[in-house]
């Protein structure tokens, strides 16, 4: 959890321990989750199964080299590349570990090299977390098993050596690892070979279709087939098709705010972020490669046709993880998906809608036990892969998700996309609203019997589920115009909307939680759900809302900066699009300090980094990553309100830098340089060809663009 390096290829992940005695790789499938697939009827809503997201395994390969005989060792996971390497001398030989985990070809190769031949001497096992038995086939190991749910899973793992020899060991057992990780069945003995190559599939059953009960045909065809296609190409060949495929992702977004220096550089990253913690060491380089980081981790678990990244992305060690390893509804499942469009990697949103899609039908079903007989749909605080949902309910959950369904058509302008799949989810979303809002005498409608997650009372008008709703109308009414459709449903809404109570200001200047002014000013509690309309929503805005946006300000400045890992992130995005960039850097600073503690805490410690750069909320969970990265964007490039600000909110810790690739909605990709805290350069690049406006600063251009075409914008030029 804290010092392991991850990989990914969208539905497996893998964990590197690195060392040279045993390296462990442990691994996960995105899908393996234990608990009902279906909803049970007549039970409670808390008496429902959500089970919890399992691990899956782990591969250990027993090198035997005694790490106090080792020189030059060096474990490295290069993000631009998406390859994990360790390097070491023993014995006056040199050894190379890569690994990587591809995409293309599904599989997570691990490959041994040496500089001299027969180097390798060691075992393999592969252990299976629900203790099926291994088995050994040739030179593949497998693990077979099936959950109570009736999900079926099965890895393989093949072995391949170059000379030498490989012989398979039916003793169960017989070595012991650092972990006492018990591995009954065959392992594989590898003996005098020049390297080793490991090639990894794993996978289970499940199928996105509730209306087949989630199951679909049994794995073993299906990873045989990719672990023995993988084997037939070279290690080179799978390195180099998975490099390409990673960097056409990747490279779209670059980041520099600022060069560290040199002494600081060559040292560990572990070593920087001691010196970032505690001697507040200015690292530009380390603050750009953090928001890297949280690309690369949802290039590597979020890819489409596979479910989306969970509390750990697909990272869990666990069968009995924090939180189910869950989709959590009322911030954390959101906030993994905020980097998704403005970091140039809207692919990588596709899981989340398409879980949204797969589970409209049975939230449907779940609601209804709640709600009774309104439409729409929508679902409680903790969710598994199959739309169990359990907790308490989110009755703005459904209309959070629809944000996320708009904002994929507001930054890509796909008008298919919008019709045939955003537009009938938001639709939905508003339905459950216009059946239950509740009209009062003096026509306000609010939303009854609402919660702000997680503390205070449950009552009507909560400022969070006000603001959410609020959030979906003005999104919906903005889509059906695009679409030129569904006037009468259109105007309904805004009718809605105009009536909704909406967010006041309370008896010490701040934003009230609740309708009544009752916010105690010493609460510091971690969810800031009432200033959801500063972000992500847009209700709140510096420029068209000022009085609100001050009152946001109070209520921030209430609530503190230490807290849990994902939300101090949120306090970066809160603070960029309140246009104070050195309070987002003081929260990205706070965010980037390293700890260690793993126990799950509440309160204002422990929140931060591990060594491995995963957030600790404590203990890791990738919210914090994901919020931070889009946290970067929130302070270089802001596009809420029908125009792109340039540098809203720069630090003075950023006086030199550039972005590149960064997106902005409306269909533009964004490249913007600036020198002594100034915009120096900016280029506008247009994929739909919309009209464009932008400000920085005092100045701004207005001009049409056509699709494909690139704009640099020229100086000066004054408002
Ligand atoms: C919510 C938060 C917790 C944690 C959990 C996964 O319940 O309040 O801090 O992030 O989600």
């Amino acid at each position: 959890m804290t010092e392991a390096l991850p990989i990914g290829n969208g539905p497996m992940g893998a964990m590197l321990f690195g060392g040279t005695g045993v390296e462990r790789v442990q691994f996960n499938e995105i899908s393996l989750w234990s608990g009902s697939r279906m909803a049970v009827e007549g039970l409670d809503d808390e008496g429902q199964d959500l089970g919890a997201y399992q691990a899956f395994g782990d591969i250990l390969i027993h090198l035997g080299h005694d790490f106090a005989k080792v020189t030059h060792y060096r474990q490295e996971l290069d993000i631009d590349r998406a390859v994990h390497q360790v390097t070491y001398e023993y014995n006056g030989v040199s050894y190379q570990r890569t690994a990587f985990a591809s995409h293309p070809d599904r599989v997570i190769v691990i490959h041994l090299t040496a500089d001299k031949s027969a180097a390798y001497t060691g075992r393999v096992q592969l252990a299976d977390m629900h203790q099926a038995r291994i088995a050994a086939q040739g030179n593949k190991l497998s693990s077979v098993g099936k959950l109570q749910n009736g999900f079926e899973y099965e890895a393989q793992l093949l072995v391949l050596n170059k000379n030498g020899a490989i012989t398979v060991n039916h003793d169960a057992d017989f070595a012991k690892n650092p972990w006492n990780i018990a591995v009954p069945g065959a392992s594989l003995a590898f003996d005098l070979c020049d390297s080793v190559t490991l090639t990894l599939g794993a996978g289970t059953n499940f199928l996105q279709d509730h209306t087949r009960q989630w199951l679909g045909t049994h794995p073993h065809a299906a990873i045989a087939k990719r672990v023995d296609s993988a084997a037939r190409l070279s290690v080179a060949r799978l390195l180099a098709r998975h490099v390409k495929d990673h960097r056409s992702l990747f490279r779209r977004f670059s980041l520099d705010v600022g060069t560290t220096v040199p002494d600081l550089l060559a040292k560990t990253t572990l070593a920087r972020l001691e010196s970032y913690t505690n001697d507040q060491s200015v690292d530009p380089d380390l603050e750009a490669l953090f928001c890297q980081f949280g690309r690369y981790l949802l290039i590597s678990c979020s890819r489409p046709g596979s479910l989306p990244a969970n509390l750990q992305g697909v990272w869990n060690d666990s069968n009995d993880p924090a939180w189910a390893c869950d989709y959590h509804s009322n911030i954390n499942v959101e906030m993994n998906y905020w980097p998704a469009e403005p970091a140039n990697l809207a692919e990588c949103h596709r899981p989340f809608i398409d879980y949204v899609m797969s589970i409209r039908e049975v939230s449907a079903k779940n609601m209804r036990r709640k709600y009774g007989k309104v439409r729409g749909w929508t679902v409680q605080t903790m969710n598994n892969a199959c739309g169990v949902s359990y907790w308490k309910w989110n009755p703005p959950g459904s209309a959070w998700y629809a944000q996320h369904l708009w904002e994929h058509f507001a930054f890509g302008r796909d008008q298919a996309y919008l019709r045939e799949t955003a537009y009938p989810v938001l639709k939905e979303a508003c339905q459950f609203w216009d059946d239950r809002l509740k009209r009062r005498p003096d026509g306000a409608l609010v939303t009854p019997d609402g919660w702000s997650p997680e503390h205070g009372p449950a009552e009507e008008g909560v400022t969070y589920d006000q603001e959410i709703v609020y959030d979906l109308f003005t999104n919906t009414i903005e889509a059906a115009d695009v679409l030129g459709d569904d006037k009468e449903f259109r105007d309904h809404i805004a009718g809605l909307r105009d009536k909704l109570l909406k967010p006041k200001i309370g008896r010490w200047g701040q934003l009230q939680e609740w309708e009544a002014d009752k916010d105690d000013p010493k609460d510091d509690h971690r969810h800031v759900s009432h200033l959801f309309a500063l972000y992500p929503g847009r209700q709140i805005t510096r420029a068209a809302t000022p009085e609100l946006a001050e009152a946001a300000r109070v209520s921030l400045r209430a609530r503190g900066d230490k807290s849990t890992g994902w939300s101090r992130a949120w306090k970066i995005n809160f603070w960029a699009r309140l246009w104070d960039g050195d309070h987002a850097y003081t929260m990205l600073r706070s965010l980037l300090n390293v700890v260690s503690e793993t126990k799950t805490i509440y309160g204002e410690s422990g929140g931060g980094v591990y060594p491995n750069l995963l957030d600790s909320h404590p203990p890791f969970q990738i919210d914090g990553n994901f919020g931070a990265t889009a946290g970067f964007c929130e302070m270089l490039v802001q596009s809420h309100t029908g125009r792109i600000h340039l540098l809203p909110a720069l630090p003075k810790a950023w006086p030199t830098g550039k972005v590149t690739g960064l997106r902005a909605r409306g269909g533009f990709e964004v490249d913007v340089s600036w020198a002594d805290g100034r915009l120096t350069q900016a280029v506008i690049h247009s994929n739909a060809g919309l009209p464009c406006k932008v400000v920085c600063d005092d100045r701004s251009w207005e001009f049409n663009t056509t699709a494909g075409k690139s704009y640099p914008l020229k100086f000066p030029e004054r408002v």
